[in-house]
């Protein structure tokens, strides 16, 4: 067996404690048969939105464990719940389910987006047994390392790729430099953030190749960083395949696709398309039958 290399040597002191306290529900049950995986990738979610599809990632939740679970940004939705507050149970629900799995003794990383990017002021802390970083690097069983980050620092790269292309490496780290930046200025007088995708969607010429260049963005980065791929989101567009010797591994979203991504026990990542799963089994919305609080199919 390979080993554990990613498994935290400490554990917050807190966890200990929590980890006593019994749980008597009947979700022991539906976890007991739930498939078990080294790690998971979630992005995406959108929690605070009525386009999150939560009933499905519950389902998803109830029927997938993992040792490590990488929450790869926009997992819930600041910039919506700024607008109004929009929190059904199910979202209440995604977020205890998570929880749990801390408590259980999952390591869980929150890699924040710029859905949730005021998470970004508490990088470096603990909430719940939940750990927040700016970006990760996971170690697979098979020694390939990856670059975890949600991909939005590439937005205004992107956005001038052309010109930067044109003036080659200099501009384009002074660029993301710079929109690293303004981003963060921009939230601290509480601006909205600048949208790559509702600006690829004004551009429709431009949102043909946006997924495209978000890709070799991303692949380019995990290059540069030495790594031998990236696991990010944002784009809300699932894939694992190799670009110029790079795994590019995007994990999706939970808002149309409802796709997640696995790390097998040899290293193999691979994606879970469970909306297609769930459409196929005659389950459109998620829902387990019999289980109690979970909202109706709408
Ligand atoms: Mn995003």
């Amino acid at each position: 067996m390979a080993p554990d290399v990613h498994r935290p040597v400490t554990k917050p002191c807190s966890k200990t404690a929590m980890a006593n306290m019994t749980m008597p529900d009947s979700e022991n049950q539906i976890e007991a048969g739930a498939r078990r995986f080294r790690t998971l990738f979630i992005s995406d979610v959108h929690l605070g939105t009525k386009g999150c599809q939560a009933p499905m990632l519950l389902d998803f939740l109830a029927r997938h464990d993992a040792d490590t679970i990488y929450l790869i940004g926009d997992i819930v939705d600041g910039w919506r719940l700024k607008q109004g507050w929009y929190w059904p149970q199910a979202h209440n629900d995604v977020v205890q389910k998570l929880l749990r799995k801390a408590r259980k003794g999952a390591r869980v990383i929150y890699v924040p987006g710029n859905h949730d990017e005021f998470l970004r002021d508490y990088v470096g802390m603990h909430f719940g047994g939940v750990e927040v970083m700016e970006t990760a690097i996971h170690e697979a069983a098979d020694g390939r390392k990856y670059l975890i980050m949600h991909g939005d620092v590439f937005d205004t790269v992107i956005r001038h790729a052309r010109w930067l292309a044109l003036l080659g490496d200099w501009a384009y780290g002074t660029a993301l430099f710079v929109s690293t930046w303004l981003n963060l200025v921009r939230r601290r007088l509480g601006f909205t953030y600048w949208s790559l995708s509702a600006w690829a969607k004004y551009k429709v010429k431009n949102a043909v190749n946006f997924i495209g260049r978000f890709e070799e963005v991303l692949v380019a980065e995990a290059r540069r960083q030495g790594v031998d791929g990236v696991v990010c989101g944002h784009i809300h567009s699932a894939a694992n395949r190799m670009m110029g010797g790079i795994v590019y591994v995007n994990t999706g979203d939970w808002v149309e696709s409802c796709t997640a991504v696995v790390e097998h026990e040899d290293g193999r990542l691979e994606v879970i398309d469970w909306g297609g799963r769930a459409r196929a089994a005659g389950r459109p919305h998620g829902e387990l039958p019999g289980e109690r609080g979970w909202p109706q199919a709408a």
